[in-house]
């Protein structure tokens, strides 16, 4: 086989391996602390978030799940089960992870699974449960957790004992799962709460999960870790111990900025995807789910859902093209300059060749980035969900 052939034959089983979650909230109006940004186009009901999940793949061919916030898609909890599983048949979108919300309700104020009070901790608990339950009558995997619990002040809290809280709600929560499902532990350092997060990084996750139960992994924001941290090798430490569950992607620049992921630092994003890679061509037992966790408030919803799914399989394409031998050869030898120019090699090849030739062999647009501008779609839903009361979700 020529050596292009070969290279258009390894690019193409990445691209056919490469699936990652879209969010139902990524559609909806948000916006920050300060003010909401309403758009005449964003979804408000479940339905045209499954319309908008299915235009996002019928034009990358790379997200057939859609990850669900259960207050937010589900507000009625079991009793909405029928309507979403009539929708998934519809627009042929399968319900990805399901999102337990625990950080609404008033009475969460002071925490929820963490909560001083015995009597709101279980509450939480059952929310938890409750979420299970609706993962499985959806035939959802995962249930990805991400608490909001944690304190503003020095000395308000016990952060001992609200260790000892969680451990208990997760054995609960975990206790609830089907023989296929995972419950997943988010973790992030700061946000709502100022002075500690009562899972604060991967370490303390890794912990709770384990604590948990033998179906809990760990889940990756990457937008949740401070700013000097080396996140994939946090990647690598999960990998290693088994505890790897997935990710949420998203991209920053200061904090949990929630934006794009790749448009302010790709690199990263190549170098995460590099140890996935990695692990698999070294035969490491490996289930990740890769989830987009992102709200636009300014990019139109859809075209940012596509630029993000465009960005994560060029980046993706990239990694899968690095050659690990010849890195690993260069690593075992110490040649330092050799072995970052094989990999820096492969994050600066242009790759978009590649994916338009994918796209045509799999009838997919070749540029679905301009589809989306141009095939009339926005344009339809704008007229049809302009002029009705706008709902802007409280997630700032
Ligand atoms: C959090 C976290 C969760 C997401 C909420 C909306 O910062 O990233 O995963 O569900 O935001
Ligand atoms: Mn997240
Ligand atoms: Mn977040």
């Amino acid at each position: 086989m020529s050596a292009e052939k070969d290279l258009q034959r390894r690019a193409f089983e990445a691209l056919d391996a490469f699936r990652i979650e879209i969010p139902s909230w990524g559609f909806a109006n948000t916006g920050t602390r300060f003010g909401k940004f309403v758009q005449a186009a964003a979804a408000s009901t479940i339905e045209e978030k499954f319309s908008d999940a299915s235009e996002v793949h019928r034009l990358t061919g790379a997200t057939p799940t859609l990850a669900l916030h259960v207050l937010w898609d589900l507000p009625h909890s079991l009793d909405d089960v029928e309507k979403v599983k009539s929708l998934e048949r519809e627009y042929e979108i399968r319900s990805g992870s399901i999102n337990p919300n625990l950080f609404q309700d008033q009475e969460y104020k002071f925490g929820s699974l963490c909560n001083p009070s015995a009597e709101i901790r279980g509450r939480a608990v059952e929310h938890m449960v409750e979420s299970v339950r609706i993962a499985k009558a959806l035939g959802s995997r995962d249930i990805s957790l991400w608490l909001p619990d944690g304190s503003n002040y020095p000395g308000t809290q016990n952060m001992r004992r609200r260790i000892g809280w969680l451990e208990e709600a997760l054995q609960e929560s975990h206790a609830a799962l089907g023989p296929e499902q995972r419950l997943l532990v988010e973790y992030k350092p700061f946000e709502p709460a100022f002075y500690h997060t009562d899972i604060a990084d991967w370490g303390m996750a890794m912990h709770l999960a384990k604590v948990a139960g033998p179906q809990a992994r760990v889940l990756v924001d990457t937008g949740h870790h401070y700013q000097a941290q080396n996140i994939e090798q946090v990647v690598a430490w999960l990998i290693h111990t088994g505890m790897l569950g997935g990710f949420h992607f998203n991209d920053r620049r200061y904090a949990d900025d929630d934006l794009t992921l790749g448009s302010i630092d790709p690199y990263q994003v190549f170098r995460i995807f590099h140890e996935i890679l990695l692990a698999e061509e070294d035969a490491v037992p490996l289930d990740v789910a890769f989830m987009i966790d992102q709200s636009h408030n300014l990019k139109g919803k859809l075209e940012a859902m596509v630029q993000t799914v465009c960005a994560a399989q060029e980046l993706w394409l990239k990694a899968a093209l690095v050659d690990r031998e010849v890195l690993s050869a260069l690593q075992g030898s110490c040649d330092l300059v050799g072995a970052e120019e094989v990999f820096r090699g492969a994050f600066w090849k242009d790759v978009r060749p590649l994916i338009v030739a994918w796209r045509l062999d799999r009838g997919l647009p070749t540029d679905p980035l301009d589809a989306i501008r141009t095939n009339g779609y926005v344009d339809r839903i704008t007229k049809e969900r302009a002029g009705r009361g706008s709902s802007v979700s409280s997630y700032a």
